[in-house]
């Protein structure tokens, strides 16, 4: 056991499958060699401006391609385009205007087609909308809608006209929303009546109703009707969206923007405290994530058909649903509803629909279809597929080797991204025709990034575990927090002087590769040995019985934490806790035996799908849980909790 320094994260057990990129892959792709890599190694401010160039039409040149003056960055400063012209115009005044942006599925099994034309329409008439509720330029506009092409209108309705969107997920309460709309100081709300999920209507608008009571800058309400479930609507303050778009003007010009204008406000829970705004803007922004839209997914805009099963409400909807996708003229599905609505099979019955070629989703959604069984994407023809992409949490090498072979038929290239809302897009990641990718490794830092491990006193680490920090800005990087910039100092750049501490650990191993961790409050002490949780539960996982793991450690007596674990069962499977201990101890070592297995139906996530390990570790040490609003189901904890005070440990 590796031990010589005691700070680092404990090097136990590596994956060692390898996955080149297969030759028929790489006959298409758009980059198999380090060539972009050498390009961004020798100048990554030329780098990105060149990639700005080629892929967003600019209205002005800028001056200087980023002004750093840490921790805050200006990228492409004294230039000007419009995000909108280029997700939409652009696009169509090149003859593109009849192809599809969105195939848009309705959990009912209602569905639209949204092409570059009608999108562009719709979106000018609701920027005229907006301008006639009285926003102009600089002001904020709150989102709060189910997932429907009009969230997408919205947002890039407010970047022609440079408001700045705050979208809410349709799954928070009323008093996040409040929250958020009080600390941006909103002046108009966008939301619906309500939207589909598991079959039924859940309600958005009396959601927003109980909000608004405790805010004083909203002075429009715009409601989309999607559940056709009954709403009040307030005279003077509320209007239906289909009202003010019949009589809209049809032509609402894109205006030119500073590259640095604000685009989005996107927050965050902290720790502790409220939410963070993590403010994005214009130019960068757009850059980074066009680039790595297209060459992380190697987008072939002409032919791909590209699902992001995430929410616009999180991060990834904003950068790989609308900016990224849009900006490259990307063909899409938009889909509504839950993964088993009406049955176990509705994400492979909706990728065989549509012929989807690229599907990017998150590892706790994979971990959902292994735990349902491989009958359910069998019952598909899945052969468009040809890239497949994880994020938001580690993905473990189990079930990246499940999705390999269940979903891409064992053929597609699997990227691992990891990045953050901070991040605004994509930095660590394979590219797909020129990475040997590794399960469970999200390999190496994008071209014009710069990432490194450091130790706990700030030095580089070059092999083993340590603390992920960025080296360098890059375009998409948050421009700080709304309202607050010294917390945005204190938050990313005071732990380690003059770079960004992102809160992940990782490992790097002998071949250079990284291999995300966690957050660093995941790791675990036992009795000495640094001992990530994620490298728990992927042996955890890699058992043929378990579907899903959570890993916490808890105050021990004697070993200072134990590890206790939290276990769900694939779909039928029995096993012991003794069996699965011992396996964990086959696969990492003894001193990586958890002390106490539980068995449970669901882990207690967060809405985005993470999970909760500070929950699960107050349960284990039987405290009192604080605030579990932002749970997706409240009463897995109760339950657990039950069971732990009920069941003594099997040692
Ligand atoms: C995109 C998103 C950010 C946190 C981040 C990590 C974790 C995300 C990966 C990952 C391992 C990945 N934004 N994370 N992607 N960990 N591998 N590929 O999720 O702001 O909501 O979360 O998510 O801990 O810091 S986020």
């Amino acid at each position: 056991m590796p031990t010589d320094d005691a700070q680092a994260i404990d090097a136990l057990g590596w994956e060692k499958r390898t996955f080149p990129p297969s030759a028929a892959f790489k006959r298409d792709a758009l980059v198999v060699d380090t060539h972009l890599y050498d390009d961004a190694a020798e100048d990554y401010h030329g780098f990105w401006a060149r990639q700005s160039a080629d892929l967003l039409a600019w209205s002005k040149d800028w001056s200087t391609i980023c002004e750093w003056e840490l921790p805050f960055a200006k990228w492409f400063v004294g230039g000007q385009l419009n995000v909108s012209y280029n997700c939409l115009d652009r696009h169509v005044i090149a003859g593109r205007g009849a192809k599809v942006a969105f195939h848009f599925e309705g959990e009912p099994g209602d569905t639209r087609t949204v092409t570059y034309a009608q999108l562009l329409d719709e979106t000018q008439r609701f920027a005229n909308v907006l301008k006639g509720l009285g926003v102009t330029k600089g002001d904020r506009v709150n989102i709060y809608l189910p997932m429907i092409p009009e969230a997408a209108i919205a947002m890039l309705a407010c970047a022609r006209i440079g408001a700045a969107h705050s979208v809410v997920f349709g799954g928070f309460s009323a008093q996040s929303l409040s929250d958020r709309i009080n600390d941006a100081e909103a002046k108009v709300l966008v939301t619906a009546d309500g939207g589909w999920r598991r079959g039924e209507v859940f309600p958005l608008k009396p959601t927003a109703d109980e909000a608004l009571i405790s805010t004083s800058t909203v002075t429009g309400v715009v409601v989309v009707r999607r559940g056709g479930n009954e709403v009040a609507m307030v005279e003077g303050r509320d209007h239906w969206y289909h009202e003010l778009m019949d009589t809209a003007a049809a032509e609402c010009p894109a205006e030119p923007m500073d590259s640095e204008q604000l685009l989005f406000l996107l927050y965050t829970s902290g720790t502790t405290g409220k939410p963070k705004g993590i403010m994005h803007t214009s130019g960068g922004y757009l850059t980074h994530v066009a680039f790595t839209h297209k060459y992380v997914f190697d987008l072939h805009a002409d032919t791909d058909v590209y699902w992001c099963t995430a929410d616009v409400g999180w991060v990834t909807g904003h950068s790989y649903i609308v900016y990224g996708p849009l900006a490259n003229g990307a063909t899409q599905v938009m889909y509504e509803g839950v993964p088993n609505h009406p049955g176990n099979d509705r994400i492979w019955e909706i990728v065989e629909k549509y012929g989807v070629t690229i599907f990017y989703t998150a590892p706790t959604a994979i971990r959902t279809y292994m735990k349902w069984g491989p009958q359910e994407p069998a019952k598909h023809d899945l052969s468009s597929l040809r890239v497949l992409g994880s994020v938001g949490e580690p993905i473990n090498p189990e079930a990246w080797m499940w999705y390999q072979e269940h979903i891409g038929g064992g053929t597609c290239p699997i990227v691992d991204t990891w990045w953050q809302t901070e991040t605004g897009g994509i930095m660590i990641s394979p590219l797909p025709g020129a990475t040997t990718t590794k399960p469970g490794s999200a390999t190496f830092p994008l071209p014009g990034i710069g990432a490194e491990l450091v130790d706990e006193n700030g030095a580089r680490v070059d092999a083993g575990g340590g603390y992920l920090t960025l080296t360098q800005p890059w375009p998409g990087m948050l421009r700080g927090i709304w309202g607050d910039q010294e917390r945005y100092r204190e938050t990313y750049w005071s732990r380690f002087p003059g770079r960004y501490f992102a809160g992940d650990g990782a490992k790097l191993d002998d071949d250079g590769y990284l291999w995300l961790l966690g957050r660093v409050d995941d790791v675990m002490n036992v009795s000495g040995h640094r001992i990530s949780t994620t490298e728990v539960e992927s042996a955890l996982v890699s058992h043929p019985s378990v579907a899903e793991a959570a890993v916490v450690g808890a105050t021990d007596p004697t070993t200072g934490q134990a590890i206790i674990a939290y276990v769900t069962l694939r779909g039928g499977l029995e096993v012991d806790a003794k069996v699965l201990r011992d396996h964990v101890a086959h696969e990492i070592g003894a001193i990586a035996k958890p002390k106490a297995i539980y068995f449970t139906p669901e882990l207690p996530k967060t809405r985005s799908g993470k999970i909760m390990r500070r929950l699960l570790r107050d349960v284990a040490e039987g405290r009192n849980l604080g605030d579990t609003s932002t749970l997706a189901d409240a009463t897995v904890v109760g339950e657990l909790q039950r069971r732990a005070a009920e069941e003594p440990s099997p040692d």
